[in-house]
């Protein structure tokens, strides 16, 4: 074994603090920090590809429970890093780079777009291994226990373990994620496929394939037409009012930009956007640099045509992004990501960079297709004037609200402190009934909502904002809805959505996600809004204590617990009690198994992707009716449970 120098040391000591704090590198030990691993690796590979020297890479579950990324590029070079004296692939592999940047401009590795880079990896792998072809040679290193390296250097240089030919170059990173830093080191393969999905959509003609050698499946994606295609697909249970999506492309300094989008007949708006192939879930300037490049465009456009008069004022930017459907993705030399959650762009050359190429390959574009311009503009009249009327009605609604909080059916809570207080949205009277009985009157109050509550995707503001449930709604949370929203006024420190646990239920709870979703997402974003989970089931099942016999009565949540129960050789079950709805709780079992905090169930909803999020709400609520089914059985997808 080769003696460590000084700085490797130093080398190792940083190393051993992403290991001390997995969760400040990766977020979380759970499977969305394992598999962000993968992703830190990828992103090396589409670094070489946006540098126009690789096409493909291969991600494969070994049988060995290790994974596998394979890209044709470059190679990373194998000569001995000027500053750290040791074989560069070992510095990349071995030193902590903050913030993506990495020392000297010629080996300038970002590190992973996704920012924290491939030595986090190594740090959580308790074996990773490393092959470069290059120059007609496969060198090879070896890391084990977080980073240490185990592999003999050769006149200072990584091995040689083979030939290639010169053509043949790439890199082959193989690693063991660490079994006592993650909670688990399954990957999934869905989870997988999906990101290779979309990392498809947004680097065209970058080819992905992905073998699961435990299962014996595999799959490609390739996407010629890039973001245009994940358009299409966003679209596709849509109706769209022009056949294809507009694609533009076009650079700004170092900016590169790409933006696809088509406009639908529904009434919300969906712009996602991509930094360097992160989703940026709360957008920033990239997105303010599309929404005002497409103002101006179109407002010069309608008056251009005649659509808009002299005296007309112009389209608000809300008229003209009326059932778009837009993705908006730039590859920028150095993101600044913000906010708490890091998910919003910060940097104000890209809002330039984005506007300005909009603005430009827009007009190129909608000068050779009047008839599309023409339809859109159509489309942002009627919101307009959609928009006029809705706005008398709101101004009418405004001035009701508080008539409606003291008719609506909220049993308020006495306690003002929102800090301290939750609101349980009950579906239907009765339940209603038992919730008001049973709950703590000093912190719990509860709105019963009658029956279904409508499909804010399918109907138009000034319906919307006349509905009797929605109107309470807004009116018992306090914080306003839209561009009026303000969270600080919210009343309520949760917002616990209680429905049956049947169909109906579930599409009440959906509709109501929807809604949120929709009208007030920081209520979501902000970890508001959480699902009561009530018991399935009630046992009473007699057991031996201290050698006695005694009576017992448990409550099970779904299935499978029952299930297990059942098999259990240790309870004898005397009675099953399956509840079909909360009203056949009495007052006491209800408190019990979904009022009190101490021992009820929540799942809090988060969006946990845009993309996602979006899709189930447009597609599955749209009239169509056999998605709508699929969102119902698949809506579990939106919780992730947080007990
Ligand atoms: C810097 C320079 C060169 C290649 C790479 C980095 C590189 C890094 C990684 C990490 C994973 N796969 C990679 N592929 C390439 C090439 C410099 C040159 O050949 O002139």
């Amino acid at each position: 074994m080769e003696q460590y120098s000084g700085s490797q040391i130093v080398v190792l000591e940083g190393l051993e603090a992403v290991r001390r704090r997995p969760g400040m590198y990766i977020g979380t030990t759970g499977p969305r920090g394992l598999h962000h691993l993968i992703w830190e690796i990828i992103d090396n590979g589409i670094d070489e590809h946006l540098a126009g020297f690789c096409n493909q890479i291969d991600v494969t579950i070994r049988k060995d429970g290790g994974i596998e990324i394979v890209d044709n590029g470059r190679g990373i070079p194998v000569d001995i890093h000027p500053i750290k004296k040791i074989p560069t692939p070992r510095v990349v592999y071995t030193t902590l780079h903050a913030g993506g940047k990495f020392g000297s401009t010629v080996y300038k590795v970002s590190g992973g777009l996704h920012g924290v880079g491939a030595s986090v990896v190594n740090a959580l792998s308790k074996r990773m291994l490393v092959e470069i072809r290059r120059d007609g040679k496969i060198y090879r290193d070896e890391y084990i226990n977080g980073g240490n390296p185990i592999t003999e250097l050769e006149n200072g240089l990584l091995p040689v373990v083979g030939k290639c030919t010169k053509s043949d170059t790439g890199t082959k990173v193989t690693f063991y994620p660490d079994d006592t830093i993650f909670e688990s080191v399954e990957f999934k393969a869905d989870i997988i496929q999906k990101k290779l999905k979309e990392i498809a959509y947004l680097n065209k003609n970058l080819l992905l394939n992905f073998k699961d050698e435990i299962t014996g499946t595999s799959k490609s994606y390739v996407e010629e037409f890039g973001i245009k295609s994940f358009v299409s697909y966003l679209t596709r249970e849509m109706n769209p009012i022009h056949d294809e999506p507009i694609y533009l492309e076009g650079s700004s300094g170092d900016i590169e930009i790409e933006i696809a989008f088509q406009y639908t007949d529904n009434f919300a708006e969906q712009i996602n956007s991509y930094c360097n192939c992160i989703n940026v879930v709360d957008g920033g300037t990239l997105v303010t640099g599309f929404k005002t490049g497409l103002t101006r465009v179109m407002n010069q456009y309608a008056r251009e045509l005649g659509i808009l008069k002299d005296k007309d004022e112009n389209f608000d930017g809300k008229d003209i992004r009326n059932g778009i459907v837009a993705i908006v993705s730039i590859k920028h030399p150095d993101p600044q990501f913000e906010g708490q959650t890091k998910t919003k762009l910060g940097n104000t050359d890209a809002k330039t960079a984005v506007e300005d190429v909009f603005s430009q390959e827009a007009q190129r574009w909608f000068d050779k297709n009047v008839e599309v311009l023409k339809s859109i503009l159509d489309n942002s009249m009627k919101s307009f004037n959609a928009r006029k009327a809705s706005d008398k009605a709101r101004t009418a609604i405004l001035k009701q609200l508080i008539d409606v909080d003291t008719r609506s059916k909220l049993a308020s809570c006495s306690s003002k402190k929102p800090e301290e207080c939750e609101l349980y949205i009950v579906e239907g009277d009765s339940a209603g009934g038992t919730v008001k009985t049973a709950r703590n009157r000093r912190t719990q109050a509860v709105l019963p909502l009658r029956g279904k509550i409508l499909n804010v995707e399918k109907a138009s503001l000034e319906k919307i904002l006349v509905n009797n449930e929605i109107k309470s709604m807004i009116a018992t949370f306090g914080c306003g809805i839209g561009e009026e929203f303000d969270l600080s006024k919210l009343n309520y420190d949760k917002i616990i959505i209680l429905t049956d646990a049947d169909v109906d239920g579930a599409h009440i709870s959906t509709l109501l996600l929807t809604f949120f979703y929709r009208f007030m997402p920081e209520l979501i974003s902000a970890g508001k809004v959480y699902k009561g989970l009530p018991p399935l089931y009630r046992v009473e099942y007699e057991t031996t204590k201290n050698n006695k016999k005694t009576k017992e009565s448990k409550y099970l949540y779904n299935d499978f617990e029952l299930e297990k129960f059942r098999k259990n050789n240790a309870y004898k079950i005397l009675n099953t009690q399956r509840y079909k709805g909360l009203g056949e709780m009495d007052a006491h079992q209800l408190w019990e198994t979904t009022l009190d905090p101490a021992t009820r169930t929540l799942a809090k909803i988060t969006i946990s992707d845009n993309i996602e999020a979006d899709e189930i709400t447009s597609t599955l609520m749209s009239s169509n009716v056999p998605p709508r089914r699929t969102f119902i059985m698949e809506e579990a997808r939106y919780a992730k449970l947080d007990i």
